[in-house]
């Protein structure tokens, strides 16, 4: 039998980082779309794409700061595109859900559960004077105070709104809890298989990232989902590339870019989302393995296709 390619999602900006904290962090629409399609030329199937205020780079769920780069994108690369439903992290799931239906995406972000979501250690880094923007400093510091809201309602919500749109989620999974809330959902009917598990590692509130980690979400996943499901590994900050590595070792996807970790090693920042994608390729290749085309995810995802999509 061929062995399983390894599918690469690339997070190009995501809601935590701001743009005081690295340069190569795109929020103006030509930045979103040149590095989303670097990235894909670098080997990313799979674009998981947040919008951004174009002038002060504050993550936004307007669908009009979609709309001048997602259309950019799918001129450009065969990839799949997946929108954030986790949008800025305070926001209602119904704000959250807006860019998904209005585009119907093959893809969206699915969040498994209510946590605390906290990245204010960030905010010790920088001083006073250091912020490009007003609103970061608070953004940052203050998401001490963040309970990113994912109830059953929430989740059902979502699930049913996007229904029609025969969109597949990423389900996102920052603890083993999160898990056992995805069966229920799938027990109740809102998901079907084959889904796509995104376990989500070293995120402040959720599991840390380390490999006996790693494995118990594993195979708590096997146990309840049997061979129904495909799985991905997205590890935060230094963990990124280590995490990613193991989880292609161990038969799963990976996830990179600068939404999840604005670095390329210990300690250096990366250049463009495109470096993070080219460097987990060359891993994952050096490794004996083989990265996976965009139709390839799609089949393996049992995507609807770029055909099907509003954009
Ligand atoms: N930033 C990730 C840890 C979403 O977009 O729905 C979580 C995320 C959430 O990707
Ligand atoms: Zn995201």
């Amino acid at each position: 039998m061929a062995k399983k390619k390894t599918v690469i999602t690339c997070a190009v900006t995501g809601a935590i980082h701001t743009p005081t904290m690295s340069d190569a962090l795109p929020y103006t629409y030509d930045d979103i779309a040149k590095q989303a399609v670097d990235a894909a030329e670098a080997g990313a199937s799979i674009l998981h794409l947040h919008a951004r205020n174009p002038e002060t780079g504050a993550p936004s769920v307007e669908p009009e700061d979609f709309s001048p780069f997602l259309p950019r994108i799918k001129q450009a690369t065969d990839a799949v595109v997946n929108i954030s439903t986790g949008g800025s992290l305070t926001l209602s799931i119904q704000d959250r859900i807006k860019p998904a239906a209005t585009f119907s995406a093959e893809m969206c972000s699915m969040n498994m559960g209510s946590m605390n979501f906290s990245f204010h250690p960030l905010a010790k880094r920088y001083g006073d004077d250091d912020w490009k923007f007003d609103w970061e400093k608070d953004y940052v510091a203050n998401s001490d105070g963040n309970i990113f809201r994912n109830t059953f309602k929430d989740i059902e919500e979502a699930a049913t709104t996007l229904a029609p749109h025969a969109i597949k989620f990423e389900h996102e999974c920052y603890d083993v809890g999160h898990l056992y809330n995805l069966k229920f959902c799938m027990d109740i009917g809102l998901f079907k298989a084959p889904i796509f598990i995104q376990f989500v590692m070293g995120i402040l509130g959720g599991i840390g990232a380390d490999i006996d980690n790693l494995v118990f979400m594993k195979k708590t996943a096997d146990k309840l989902f049997g061979d129904a499901y495909q799985w991905s590994v997205l590890a935060a900050g230094a963990a990124q590339i280590p995490m990613a590595t193991t989880a292609s070792q161990m038969g799963g996807n990976v996830r990179v870019g600068l939404e999840d970790s604005l670095f390329i090693s210990r300690g250096v920042l990366a250049d463009s989302n495109a470096q993070q994608v080219a460097k987990i390729r060359r891993v994952i290749e050096e490794l004996g393995s083989e990265v996976a085309t965009p139709d390839e995810a799609r089949e393996l995802l049992d995507l609807k296709g770029g055909d099907r999509v509003a954009f």
